[in-house]
């Protein structure tokens, strides 16, 4: 185990009150109140949900008699399952536009204020345009012949139609599955065939930054890759016309060739013109799946994540108003893509389904400028702020200057979620973005949990930086030693879950083998995580990282993430990446790679400085063996740093492995041709 050292504890032990102004009309107004609300979660689960599911609308009912939520989580007593509300009948679209329009008058208020990569694209979409809108696509879906169950994959840049036509999707039974638009063709190609789609939604063409992509081009490349291998399911291509109507409004000439082929594609706008904005929706019973996401798995095959309507619809609205404290008056902004999970629950289902304000952004965090997240802040009067802790640290490299031109003084809450999240960015962004006001909400989940499971609530939880804190509703978390034993107390090791809560995944799509194998073997009993964990004495939970990324020096257990927190403390490391490298005396030692600050140089000097700052920190034993200057690190395109190709770079092994999820291959080449050879 790490020995910390004087430093390290004091870090640790640093907390932080929630503000006072939070308080008076916060959901959950102290820690007391969080504690009551989570003990009736895990003792009284009927109660809780019950109250939770008499917000929304169901068609029927669940089956008297049944408990709320069913489940078996021991692979030695048969199939995995987990069943929330049998027999209720319901519908997620309805819920969060239907409601929202009919039950609360919210038709003229604003879901989205979508706001393009250039500054003056923008677009503010109400309630009932998005309803009348994911009508007139549900009948376009129909009249194509997709059906309940399903599946229809989307390849939509962050544009109003990605969220319509999950929400027409979500309106007839026919599940979803969006796939990233920064994926390739291949990458699409796997993803269609596995769910075998029917149906394909993509875009002309988009720009991200100042670079403009071909999206139908790629779309096509993977259909033609489909057909390559003789299974090509989609019968039909729907193109949202978004370069040439929206974007390229300004622009001389066309830069897009856009291919077609009219046996199969047709234009988003021609399919909707004159279509019925009026559509009954299907009523599906709880358990009927509402979409699938695709996740990366340890083989290098994606695993198709399925999540259920009624489970997924009441856990992702009740964190988003419980995690972000959401209040009537609030303009919310999650900067994540809704090619991923966060997109999903945090973009589309929770927001909608309590019926927020919500920003929808289509850039970059550095175009036109530096200061772009924080000019649309500004413009929007955010006052809910949630992004990636890989985002502030791109960020915090251009120091305070771009944040002094505008007014942040709407802020409230601000959330991270991806990765664990260094002090160092925690207090930039608590001090700097936050001005010191506003809470971070460092969210723990992952797609399969399909909604926030660790996290500290605004105006209840404490906070200390680094830590995402305690249990939401529902959620009973355990630490697991490696021989299988729940450890109690100030502990580490396996993160996993005794109980499921109605949020979780339900299987992998088509393989419930490998559903069980991947979460449920290892522990059978509980669902296993797959991340590193510690438990503190005041029972506050911190994410490791990977249980792949843990290391063993010498016999000691150490998280990469740790050793990157203690480097991008230095005030000239910008970031940092930490993997193992074989040892012949220790077993496994420390490959660092270091991105500066602009205009810093990589010394002798500055090498030494890491190496003590990391002993200081953490402890002789994490001394760093090797520290590599990495002018880039190979990321995917969520921005996870991808530590198994370091790790191939730190032992010289050219074998590389699928890099299809890389967003710069060109990163690697420059790594590999500077990297270390002996030992700093
Ligand atoms: C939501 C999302 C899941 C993995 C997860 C963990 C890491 C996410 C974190 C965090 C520490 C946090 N992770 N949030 N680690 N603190 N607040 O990111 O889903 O893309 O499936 O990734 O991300 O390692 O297991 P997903």
């Amino acid at each position: 185990m790490v020995v910390p050292g004087p430093d390290h504890i004091e870090e640790r032990e640093r907390v932080y009150p929630p503000p006072e102004e939070l308080k008076a009309d916060a959901h959950v107004p102290d820690f007391s109140s969080y504690l009551a609300l989570y003990k009736k979660s895990i003792e009284e689960p009927e109660e809780f949900w019950g109250n939770v599911a008499d917000e929304f609308y169901w068609d029927s009912r669940p089956t008297a008699g049944h408990p709320i939520l069913q489940y078996n989580f021991d692979v030695t007593k048969g199939n995995v399952f987990v069943k929330f509300m049998e027999g209720a009948k319901t519908n997620l679209c309805y819920n969060v536009l239907d409601r929202n329009v009919l039950e609360r008058n919210f038709g003229d208020r604003v879901a989205y204020h979508w706001e393009g990569n250039s500054a003056d694209h923008q677009q503010d979409i109400t309630y009932s345009q998005l309803l009348k809108h994911v009508c007139r696509c549900a009948n376009v879906l129909r009249l194509m012949g997709v059906k309940k169950g399903d599946r229809v994959a989307i390849y939509l840049p962050m544009v109003p139609e990605l969220v319509c036509s999950m929400l027409a999707c979500a309106r007839i039974g026919a599940v979803h599955s969006v796939v990233f638009a920064g994926f390739s063709a291949d990458s699409l190609c796997e993803r269609i065939l596995d769910a075998q789609c029917s149906v394909l939604v993509t875009a002309d063409g988009v720009y991200r930054g100042d670079k403009l992509i071909n999206l139908k081009q790629i779309a096509n490349e993977a259909l033609e890759r489909c057909r390559e291998k003789g299974s090509s399911t989609v019968q039909k291509c729907v193109v949202v016309r978004h370069y040439a109507l929206r974007t390229n409004t300004g622009e001389a000439s066309n830069k897009l060739q856009t291919p077609w082929d009219a046996a199969v594609d047709v234009w988003w706008d021609e399919a909707l013109d004159g279509v019925c904005d009026e559509c009954e929706p299907e009523w599906l019973e709880a358990e009927d799946p509402l979409f699938i996401l695709y996740t990366s798995g340890s083989t290098g095959k994606p695993k198709g994540v399925v999540h259920t309507v009624a489970g997924y619809m009441l856990y992702t609205a009740l964190t988003f108003k419980y995690v972000f404290d959401y209040h009537f008056d609030d303009v919310y902004w999650c900067t994540a893509d809704i090619g991923w999970i966060t997109g999903h629950s945090y973009i589309t289902y929770g927001p909608l389904a309590n019926g927020a304000t919500s920003v929808l952004f289509e850039g970059i965090p550095v175009y036109p400028h530096v200061g772009r997240f924080w000019e649309v802040i500004e413009k929007y009067r955010v006052s809910k702020f949630y992004t990636a802790p890989t985002a502030i640290r791109l960020l915090m490299k251009y120091g305070r200057e771009p944040l002094l031109k505008y007014d942040l003084s709407s802020l409230r809450v601000l959330g991270t979620v991806g990765e664990p999240i260094n002090p160092e960015a925690w207090h930039w962004y608590h001090e700097v973005v936050g001005q010191g006001r506003c809470p971070i909400v460092d969210t723990f989940w992952q797609t399969e949990t399909g909604g926030h499971v660790l996290t500290p609530l605004p105006a209840a939880t404490a906070l200390k930086p680094g830590s995402a804190t305690l249990p939401f509703f529902g959620v009973q978390p355990s630490i697991m030693s490696e021989l299988g034993e729940e450890l109690e107390g100030e502990a580490e090791g396996y993160l996993v879950f005794r109980s499921p809560w109605p949020g979780i995944m339900r299987t992998v799509y088509g393989n419930q083998e490998r559903f069980e194998t991947t979460y449920f073997k290892k522990f059978p009993g509980f669902y296993v995580t797959g991340d590193g964990c510690r438990r503190d004495k005041d029972g506050y939970y911190w994410i490791t990282g990977r249980i792949d990324d843990m290391l063993n020096v010498s016999g000691h257990l150490l998280s990469t993430a740790e050793v990157e927190s203690a480097l991008t403390e230095h005030d000239s490391v910008a970031e940092a990446a930490v993997v193992s490298r074989p040892h012949a005396v220790k077993g496994e030692c420390l490959y660092c790679f270091i991105t500066l600050k602009d205009s810093t140089e990589f010394t002798h000097t500055l090498k030494d400085e890491l190496k003590k700052q990391v002993r200081e920190k953490i402890g002789p034993i994490a001394t760093p063996d090797f520290i590599q200057n990495a002018p880039g690190l190979p990321k995917t395109r969520s921005g996870k740093i991808m530590r198994r190709v370091l790790r191939q770079i730190a032992r010289n092994e050219k074998d590389l492995g699928d890099l299809s999820t890389l967003a710069d291959p060109k990163v690697v080449e420059v790594l590999f041709s500077q990297r270390c050879e002996a030992a700093a």
